[in-house]
């Protein structure tokens, strides 16, 4: 039985109704999970999942079919935010700074031909056209909670793999701790990129093993179809259990590192935006509480806030990353 739920095109398929082949992908999902390493209890929770998630697609951009994947748990229960709220309300600050400036602005991108390069202390440094790396491993849907650290969020149903896909294939050196994210910075396509609010290129990184984690994702895709230029075409990083600015749009380079790489919203703002920016609603912004948040699409005049989840409802499958660590030091 399918059962069409809340606005256009999202349906729960019941799991008694889950195709053979569905369960088939899911089970061999958790089965590479478990290699990786991935807790137990985590697997359980997403092993006894109810529900997985269709998403129809919007038909505004081409196809880029995922396998369905039950693998973002945790999400899938919510509705997913509109397609065009997710493609009008966004930051990607070298097309602007107000929300409707991507959307506005970002037809000028240009994301063929488009490389990515690897580079730095792996084994396999190399040269990534975008349609080989669209191939390198199999697509799948995941549908990830983003949480603007501005106080808004969304439900989004990415197209993608897993990072750690690409970062097996080139092999990091044993003294690779970081992984560095260079996104494009062109003064002819993108009209804000010299714009003194932030250092260009937009950089962000992570350390190695929250990289390796199979929940980060190397996105191509959105709502079933390619990105939209403002939501980071051709190419970006989706870190679910990060603040936004984590999820670099467009990158154009991937560099591993012994050190902490610089990022931009921490150069730009240190006091305000740590490397780690693990959505965390006991540890406020200086400026402003983490505690709730406003979904976006939800915000009628009698819209209730709602609570902000640790690890951004992501804690069972992460929380193992930072044991021992201070959260408020290492903000
Ligand atoms: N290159 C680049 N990537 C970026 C940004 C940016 O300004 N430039 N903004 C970040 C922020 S603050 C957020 S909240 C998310 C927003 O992603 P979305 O527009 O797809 O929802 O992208 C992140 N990635
Ligand atoms: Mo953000």
């Amino acid at each position: 039985m399918l059962i069409k739920t809340g606005r256009e095109g999202f349906i729960h398929s019941i799991a008694s109704e889950i195709t053979p082949e569905a369960a088939y992908r899911e089970r061999r999902q958790l089965l590479k999970l478990m290699a990786g390493g991935v807790a137990g209890a985590a697997l359980a929770s997403w092993a006894s999942r109810e529900a997985i998630a269709q998403v129809q697609r919007p038909g505004k951009l081409a196809a880029l079919p995922g396998a369905k994947s039950a693998v973002a748990g945790a999400a899938t229960m919510e509705k997913v935010t509109e397609y065009k709220d997710a493609t009008s309300y966004n930051n990607f600050y070298e097309f602007g700074t107000d929300k409707s400036d991507p959307a506005q602005n970002a037809h000028t991108l240009k994301t063929r031909p488009w490389v990515v390069e690897v580079e730095g202390l792996v084994k396999k440094p190399g040269k990534f056209a975008i349609d080989d790396l669209l191939k390198l491993a199999p697509m799948e849907e995941r549908i990830y909670r983003l949480r603007c650290v501005e106080g808004w969020s969304m439900v989004i149903p990415w197209e993608g793999y897993s990072l750690s896909a690409l970062i097996n294939k080139v092999e990091p050196l044993g003294n690779a701790k970081f992984v560095e994210f260079v996104t494009l910075a062109d003064p002819k396509t993108m009209p804000f990129v010299g714009s003194r609010v932030l250092d260009w290129p937009y950089v962000e990184g992570l350390r190695m093993d929250e990289a390796m984690h199979p929940l980060t994702l190397l996105s191509f895709g959105m709502y079933g179809e390619v990105l939209p230029n403002q939501n980071g075409a051709p190419v970006r990083i989706v870190v679910p259990w990060k603040y936004g600015f984590k999820s670099a749009k467009s990158i154009v380079k991937i560099r591993f590192t012994e050190k902490e790489p610089p990022t931009a919203w921490n150069k730009a703002a240190a006091n305000e935006y740590g490397f780690y920016s693990n959505v965390n609603p006991n540890v406020d912004h200086p400026r402003w509480s983490q505690a709730t948040e406003r979904r976006i699409g939800e915000d009628g005049l009698f819209a209730k806030k709602r609570k902000t989840l640790m690890f951004n409802g992501y804690e069972q499958q992460v929380g193992q990353l930072y044991a021992g660590m201070d959260l408020k030091k290492n903000y």
